[in-house]
């Protein structure tokens, strides 16, 4: 409970942060986009994980004002680096529960917030989870199907954990897939756990989709993602999760 109101008074506030990672073409290692992770900086507590206060907000409906705060700040964050680096046209990716999905007027929050921002809906990237095509998939559908006639695509987050699907990925209109990190962990041990990740990225050519794997810990993780067809990757080996000043650098090295 203590929790609970004590988030309510940081999104008054606007009180969370959010954090940027980046996203890499394993090709040619270039960063491409980002994700942006909320963060939660606690007067008492410290920084407060969001497996921590995300159930919390789902359960009490403050996900929707957490949502709009995470979409706006990185839309325009999104932005900032547009005009910073025309040329780098980095994608940004933001998180999306499925309660937020549900909520009637979440395509036209988002219509909202892009043209606020002026960051083109091409390179909004929304994630979710398998759950969310399986759970009222009808209702799903139109609202992903709405968002996709704007231009923003639509990731499936930690592939291959939930309750996979080929007829529902074949029937929304999916663009990415994110291969979550528990295979990527397995990688270039057995044989048969390179099969796995394998066989989601074949998954991902047959139907045209963009495959990211997520967790890349170690170099020699890259090779086998290579070798195994993925086109992009993400983990603390490229970089965790920081404040987007941390990422200016890169983006806009002269500046
Ligand atoms: O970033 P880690 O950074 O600890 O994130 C933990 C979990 O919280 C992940 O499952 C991630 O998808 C989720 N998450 C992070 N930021 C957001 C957000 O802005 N909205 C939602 N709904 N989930 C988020
Ligand atoms: O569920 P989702 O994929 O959105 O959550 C991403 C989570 O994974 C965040 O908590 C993020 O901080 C974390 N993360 C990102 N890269 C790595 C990594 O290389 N290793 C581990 N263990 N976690 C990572
Ligand atoms: O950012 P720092 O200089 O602390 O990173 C040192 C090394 O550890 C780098 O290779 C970086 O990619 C990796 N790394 C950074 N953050 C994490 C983390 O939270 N967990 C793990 N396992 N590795 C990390
Ligand atoms: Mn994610
Ligand atoms: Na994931």
């Amino acid at each position: 409970v203590a929790l609970e109101s004590d988030l309510r008074r940081a999104l008054v506030d606007q009180e969370l942060e959010v954090h940027y990672q980046p996203t890499i073409v394993l090709e040619s290692g270039a960063m491409v986009g980002v994700e942006a992770l909320v963060r939660w900086p606690h007067p008492e507590r410290g920084m407060v994980r969001p497996d921590l206060f995300i159930p919390i907000a789902e359960q009490t409906g403050m996900i929707h004002e957490l949502g709009r705060q995470v979409l706006r700040r990185a839309c325009a964050q999104g932005q900032e680096w547009a005009q910073l680096s025309p040329q780098t046209a980095l994608t940004v990716a933001v998180n999306v529960s499925a309660k937020q999905l549900q909520r009637r007027d979440f395509v036209d929050e988002v219509r909202e917030v892009l043209l606020e921002s002026g960051f083109p809906a091409e390179r909004l990237v929304l994630e979710m989870t398998e759950s969310v095509l399986v759970h009222d998939a009808e209702a799903t559908l139109d609202t992903l199907q709405a968002l996709k006639a704007m231009g923003v695509r639509i990731a499936i987050d930690d592939f291959g954990t939930g309750y996979s699907s080929l007829s529902y990925l074949h029937r929304f209109p999916v663009d990415i897939l994110k291969i979550d990190r528990s295979f990527v962990e397995r990688l270039s041990g057995t044989e048969d756990e390179d099969n796995l990740v394998e066989s989601i990225v074949q998954l991902g050519h047959t139907l045209r989709l963009e495959t990211i794997a997520e967790g890349i810990e170690e170099a020699d993780q890259i090779e086998a993602l290579r070798r195994l067809g993925c086109q992009m990757a993400q983990g603390y080996h490229f970089g965790r999760p920081v404040p987007a000043q941390d990422l200016s650098h890169l983006i806009a090295p002269s500046l």
